[in-house]
């Protein structure tokens, strides 16, 4: 049994929808001249216009009740407090800790963790100095030129979509590279751009046990080892972030360069503890150091803003108007930034690892959509691929796009082309194009009466697709950072109102332990019939070939 679908707020949404829903936003701005004003909001530099969207007044109104409704503000100031929230798991959610640039103490069963977070900070400042000063070399004296990241899921994705939207801001001479993948090619094609006397391996794992991730260091350690021929060596160029000292020391790496942080930090908000390692080693700690003032300008919008001004909550509830009361499947990212083209990818996990979820809070099934798909691309290319679906598609897919006024590549034409495309979608995706306006273009452009007859209906866009526009200045770390706080927000919202956990992740544990009894099938010679047909005509494919190819060239 659950209350939502029941209670008075979502009711009164029900029944606004049946007014609302066929109501065009071409109407809307028209009615309204002010629509731009009424409805954006802003922190710093950025600006979140959401006046392209199917609401009015009232519509907000009744979705800022249904936050009310939820308690968002009670449950987000004992998140900051420290209580559980993270129930199944019994963990407090402290990432905000992280970035707290205050003097205030947040704790955890009562003690301080701020001396700790601070700790850390200057342990990942003072070693990056080293490594980026040369002070820190190879074992034979090389500098370092290479930071290979091993990790995955949240030790990876996080990390990464900031190293390659802050390029600008990197060290010449400094590259990073991501191997996240079990498939050896992506640890071999990386190997083969990098030295082992001018590279050094972060190793980034929560548990130090997860399967790709300890693959890809054994391997990567082993590579080192065959070409440099000293153990003695590793430590020059393996260190680890992890919140399990022992299972890195096993590893053999030194328990000085073991960069820690604690369970109260989940894998995919942990890119700004010691997980950022990379970032600040690539970037320098100073631009670490802004992404995370980014981030806590956005926790301290999002503590004190009225709800009606709040940039997270407003996504959050525009986010379930559609995908509870209009019933859209997916929500779509949209950077106008090419520095931003891995968002989406970082924004899949943290949206639908953390909301798809299925069972509420209370231990039953929800009757109710929770977290949508979150997809994207880079546009302009997405324009050219599927955008076509956004404007004469069936299905319904709000958008979210987000671009910098000014480009860190100010080239000839380039960023007001880009800038005109990405206004110019998403005013066409909310007018569409009407019949009489189709005929009046293709008249206008010299075509007769029979072949407009013929081709018209597909001229005609339907229009009133919802989105938001999210601009900023210029692509900054601190930028960065309050974006990136701003979607965890969004997502905590979303979270406490469709009353689910956030904060676990059990499908991925699940995942985490599949394999291992077809990896030990998988070993044996014959073939296995112990699990479905599916499953056993699969395996017994992959062995025939395996085996047949071992006979043939006599290596395992
Ligand atoms: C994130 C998830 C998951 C996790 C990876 C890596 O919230 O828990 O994506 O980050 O499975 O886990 P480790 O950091 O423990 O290797």
């Amino acid at each position: 049994m659950n209350d939502l679908i029941e209670s008075t707020a979502w009711l009164k949404l029900k029944e606004h929808y049946e007014t609302i829903k066929d109501v065009h936003m071409r109407d809307l701005f028209a009615e309204e001249p002010q629509r731009f004003e009424a409805f954006s909001a802003s922190l710093n530099d950025i600006l979140l216009d959401y006046s392209k969207n199917r609401v009015t007044d009232e519509t907000m109104e009744l979705l800022f009740a249904l936050a009310r409704q939820a308690n968002v503000e009670e449950w987000r100031d004992n998140m900051l407090a420290g209580m559980a929230i993270n129930s199944t798991e019994n963990r407090s959610v402290l990432h905000m800790a992280l970035r707290n640039r205050s003097n205030k103490p947040i704790r955890v069963d009562g003690r301080n963790v701020m001396p700790k977070v601070k700790a850390v900070l200057a342990h990942m400042r003072d070693f990056s100095e080293q490594v980026r000063s040369g002070e820190w070399h190879g074992y034979n004296g090389d500098r370092i030129k290479s930071i290979v990241n091993i990790g995955i899921g949240g030790s990876d994705l996080g990390p990464h979509v900031v190293c390659e939207s802050m390029k600008p801001f990197a060290q010449r001479g400094l590259k990073a590279y991501f191997v996240s993948n079990a498939d050896a090619t992506h640890l071999v094609e990386t190997l083969k751009q990098v030295e082992p006397e001018s590279t050094l391996f972060v190793i980034a794992s929560k548990t130090f046990t997860t399967q790709e991730t300890m693959l890809n260091a054994y391997s990567a350690r082993k590579w080192f080892m065959d070409l440099v021929g000293n153990e003695k060596a590793i430590e020059k160029h393996f260190v680890a972030v992890t919140t399990n000292i022992e299972l890195a020391g096993k590893f053999g790496i030194n328990e000085a360069n073991i960069f820690e942080f604690w369970d109260w930090v989940g894998g995919r908000y942990s890119l700004w503890s010691s997980v950022g390692l990379t970032i600040a080693l690539y970037l320098g700690m100073d631009h670490f150091e802004s992404l995370l003032e980014g981030a806590y300008d956005m926790d301290q919008h999002f503590q004190n803003a009225p709800l009606e001004e709040n940039i997270p909550v407003i996504l959050a509830l525009l986010g379930i108007w559609y995908n509870n009361f209009f019933d859209a499947q997916s929500h779509a990212i949209m950077p106008y930034s090419q520095y931003l083209e891995r968002l989406p990818d970082y924004l899949q996990q943290l949206d639908m690892e953390s909301n798809g979820k299925t069972i509420d809070r209370k231990g039953h099934r929800v009757n109710y959509l929770t977290g949508p798909i979150i997809w994207g691309q880079s546009g302009t290319n997405g324009q050219h691929a599927f955008f076509q679906l956004l404007h004469q598609g069936t299905k319904p897919v709000p958008a979210d796009f987000l671009i910098p006024a000014l480009s860190q590549n100010p080239l000839g034409l380039h960023h007001r082309v880009l800038f005109s495309n990405c206004l110019a979608q998403t005013k066409a995706l909310m007018l569409g194009k009407k019949y009489a306006e189709a005929v009046d273009e293709m008249k206008h452009q010299g075509f007769d009466k029979k072949t407009i007859e013929e081709v018209i209906q597909h001229k005609v866009f339907d229009g009133n697709k919802p989105t938001n526009t999210i601009i900023f200045e210029r692509l900054t770390p601190k930028t960065l950072g309050s974006i990136l706080a701003m979607y965890e927000h969004k997502v905590f919202v979303q979270g406490i109102i469709w009353n689910i956990n956030s904060y676990d992740q059990w499908g991925v544990e699940y995942g985490k332990v599949l394999a291992g009894q077809i990896q030990k099938d998988l070993s044996k010679p014959g073939d296995v019939e112990n699990h479905d047909s599916s499953t056993n005509g699969l395996i017994n494919y992959r062995k025939r070939v395996y085996f047949d190819e071992i006979e043939k060239s006599g290596v395992d």
